[in-house]
């Protein structure tokens, strides 16, 4: 089982896409293990972005998460960090194929409506930033042996 860390990004809740796309999570099979609306200030997007620290497109990125609500959360399953980055697509949403949230729903390269975890290792790291452990529930879905 593995743990990953999904952003629904201001423009997912300025577009009020949020139920919509936690649906597509959800449908899949992922289970939630924790959900909360965040204002990130600086400092956690700074801490969030650290790997593009420098790039030309950075202080937009900062500005962008910082600009209103996201919906922080955490996802569980079998290959849930790939799984996940499957389910939201290439990066531009230009690119993204028809199916995944990025190429159903956005257009653009920086407001593409979702973050997730890109590695197991990233995902641990991101999931401690974002939430305390006492934000975290872990339940037994009841149709786990169908779902898997
Ligand atoms: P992803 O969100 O698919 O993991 P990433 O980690 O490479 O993509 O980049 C983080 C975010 O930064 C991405 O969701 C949108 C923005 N971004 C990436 N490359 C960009 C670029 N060339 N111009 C503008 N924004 C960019
Ligand atoms: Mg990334």
């Amino acid at each position: 089982m593995q743990r990953t860390l999904i952003l629904l990004k201001p423009d997912s809740v300025q577009r009020r896409l949020v139920g919509t796309l936690i649906h597509r999570f959800e449908q899949k099979g992922l289970r939630l293990v924790g959900m909360k609306l965040v204002q990130a200030s600086r400092e956690l997007a700074e801490q969030h972005y650290a790997v593009h620290k420098g790039k030309p497109f950075y202080e937009s990125l900062l500005s962008f998460l910082t600009s209103g609500p996201t919906v922080a959360l955490v996802w569980e399953g079998r290959e849930a960090v790939a799984v996940a980055r499957g389910l939201m697509g290439a990066t531009d949403g230009t690119k993204a194929p028809p199916a995944t949230i990025r190429g159903d729903f956005a257009l653009s390269v920086q407001n593409n409506l979702v973050h997730g975890s890109d590695s197991v290792e990233n995902a641990t790291t991101e999931i401690n930033l974002w939430f305390s452990a006492a934000e975290l529930v872990s339940w037994q879905p009841a149709d786990a042996n169908w779902v898997g």
